[in-house]
């Protein structure tokens, strides 16, 4: 069997998943958030680390981003000995990491792609060159199943300010014709005191995915936790669609476990189902 097609018998018990994204020193966003989602979701998780941020709950201090070739051979290696029933992109710091993530990814023909437009953080830190949000469209969007990202980097990609849910669904139409099969725009940045609502759209119908404002700083993390619970959700099977609704159920739930740690803004209680 080849290594990228799932094994129907297998992928629920093994499905594997791999993200490739930023490494947080404080456990809370990145990679770290990605590998905690998976092995809550009974997925194995694996890593291709592209930069390695120095950050607390506060703040990144300092990032240092990987050498490209060691980038690819992280995805190489796993692919060819593990196999990958689905990926997630996070933190993707350069054009030039763009690109080889994109070669590598093409060549394993991945079809369960989850591309987290990552951008700044929620405490204001830049994760990405700015002459690299477009590589980012032009290279990843044609291949992924599902793009997420939040209000912030809608309005990056469609180069306006969002308000109303009418502008959310115009910009998921929008950037869903940028070459994403799917694409959810995440509203828990958004003004509504109340509700985070969040828009699918696949190209033909729009789903309007509403939750409760969970009142609480610690949501470090909240993003990569919700775009590779979606992740898992489709190494392990499920519909686009069926995944993005599972992965908010899980995000909200893990938010409300949340925790504070630091002095700043704290981690998301992903393994809430364990216990005490
Ligand atoms: O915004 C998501 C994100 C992605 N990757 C890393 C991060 C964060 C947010 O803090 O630190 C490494």
């Amino acid at each position: 069997m080849e290594i990228n097609e799932p094994n129907p018998t297998r992928i629920q018990r093994f499905a594997r998943v791999l993200t490739i994204a930023g490494s947080d020193s404080g456990g809370c966003a990145g990679m770290q958030a990605d590998l905690k989602t998976f092995a809550a979701l009974r997925t194995h998780g694996m890593c291709a680390v592209t930069a390695i941020t120095a950050q607390d709950t506060l703040t990144v201090h300092a990032s240092f981003t990987l050498p490209k070739e060691l980038v690819a051979q992280q995805i190489q290696v796993v692919a060819s000995d593990i196999g990958v029933d689905a990926a997630k992109t996070g933190m993707l710091p350069s054009a030039e990491i763009i690109g080889c993530v994109a070669d590598q990814l093409r060549l394993l023909q991945l079809k369960r792609l989850v591309v987290d437009p990552v951008m700044i953080t929620s405490g204001g830190n830049r994760l990405i060159e700015s002459d690299a949000v477009a590589p980012l469209v032009t290279e990843l969007f044609p291949i992924a199943a599902v793009v997420t990202p939040n209000v912030h980097e809608a309005e990056v990609l469609v180069e306006r300010k969002l308000v109303t849910e009418a502008d959310f669904k115009l910009a998921a139409e929008e950037i869903q014709r940028m070459g994403p099969k799917s694409v959810v725009i995440k509203g828990g940045h958004s003004e509504d005191p109340d509700h985070s609502v969040d828009i699918f759209f696949d190209g033909s119908e729009f789903h309007r995915l509403e939750g409760k404002r969970i009142r609480t700083a610690n949501t470090h993390g909240g993003g990569c936790t919700y775009a590779a619970a979606i992740a898992a959700y489709l190494a392990r099977g499920f519909s686009r669609l069926e995944s993005v609704y599972k992965a908010k159920d899980y995000v909200q739930k893990a938010i409300e476990h949340s925790f504070p740690l630091g002095k700043g803004s704290g981690p998301l209680g992903h393994f809430f189902d364990l216990g005490e």
